[in-house]
């Protein structure tokens, strides 16, 4: 017995054979997690939400409740970021476009035009210098846990099909609240309108803006086709979400715990880009059902926003995002060879 105890423990396998007895003793306590999101229950952000709640539930043996709440029925993304770091929040999933008044540097997200496709975007999210951002939220009483996918983003409006930018003069076009996606958009020509994406559908009913960009599985979730005639596919930004605690909470937390949020998070990553890239092949066809009017912008004329969007990325850089947008953008190039 000794002998084999001994060979047991050479070979490892003595953690195998007591890691159910370890499963058992997890300090694991009953709790209920508030976890709060701006799209609706039917929308891939509610699908993942879904899939983080019955995937926790599982991990913990039922001990980590998860409860969605939808609709940004707890707040707007920037309500609830605020919510979090005071702690009378455990969890939620945003933009983090929203998150620049916590920490500046997530703005690099938010220029245009740096990823080509989501497995670019997916290298550098996942990689060091997704990372390094998220950990910059930990000084600010948030914990980035993963990043999932929003998407990218396209411009729907209710005037005029957008052929050429200059298409977009005089548009009010809600956007982002975010000195970038403002600067931007100005610079096209049109009148962004800084607003949180729990008022948009109203103001787009009752013309206090005239058009929004986001993916089209937004698109289609948030029902936008009702109040929107001209969808132009421009993927001008490719768009995160990231899912955060608390961290005053999160810290309250034992090891296990964390371990199993930290585990699920990455779960639902995953289950998450899926869904939602399988999600949007289905989307164009189904807004152009719905009676919108599709174009896509011709690659000259996509070449001709990249220039004029330059003074908007040269302010961002002038602002002291210089070596964050090179390092960026050697990250992405390391990934595209
Ligand atoms: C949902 C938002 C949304 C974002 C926006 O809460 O605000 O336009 O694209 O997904 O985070």
């Amino acid at each position: 017995m000794k002998l084999l105890r001994s060979v047991l423990l050479a070979t490892g396998l003595a953690a195998a054979i007591l890691a159910p007895v370890a499963a058992s003793a997890q300090d694991i306590k009953p709790r209920l997690i508030r976890f709060g999101y701006g799209l609706s229950e039917s929308s891939n952000q509610g699908r993942a939400v879904k899939f983080f709640v019955e995937d926790m539930a599982k991990r913990s043996g039922g001990k980590l409740k998860v409860k969605g709440f939808a609709d940004a029925s707890l707040g707007s993304d920037i309500q609830m970021q605020n919510a979090l770091i005071g702690g009378a929040q455990e969890m939620m999933v945003g933009s983090t476009a929203t998150l620049v008044g916590i920490v500046k540097d997530f703005a690099v997200f938010d220029l245009p035009f740096l990823f080509n496709n989501e497995q670019e975007a997916d290298a550098v999210f996942d990689g060091p210098f997704g990372q390094k951002l998220a950990a910059k939220l930990n000084d600010k009483g948030l914990v980035g846990l993963v990043y999932w996918e929003n998407g990218f983003r396209n411009l729907t409006n209710s005037k005029r099909p957008v052929e050429k930018v200059e298409d977009l003069k005089g548009i009010k076009l809600r956007v982002m609240q975010n000195p970038v996606y403002i600067d931007m958009f100005n610079g096209f020509g049109a009148n962004a309108v800084p607003l949180s994406f729990s008022e948009l559908f109203t103001a787009m009913e009752t013309g206090t803006v005239d058009g929004q960009e986001n993916p089209v599985t937004t698109i289609q979730s948030s029902k936008f086709y009702e109040v929107q005639k001209y969808l132009t596919i421009s993927k001008h930004v490719y768009s995160p979400w990231i899912v955060l605690a608390s961290k005053r909470w999160y810290d309250g937390l034992s090891a296990d715990e964390r371990k199993i949020i930290n585990e699920a998070a990455v779960a639902s990553r995953d289950f998450e880009r899926k869904d939602s890239r399988e999600a949007s092949k289905q989307s164009i066809a189904y807004l152009k059902d719905k009676g919108m009017q599709i174009n896509e912008l011709s690659d000259a004329e996509l070449g001709r926003m990249r220039e004029m969007v330059k003074p908007a990325m040269d302010k961002f850089a002038a602002d002291g995002g210089a070596d964050l947008l090179n390092e960026l953008q050697g990250e992405i190039s390391k990934v595209r060879k």
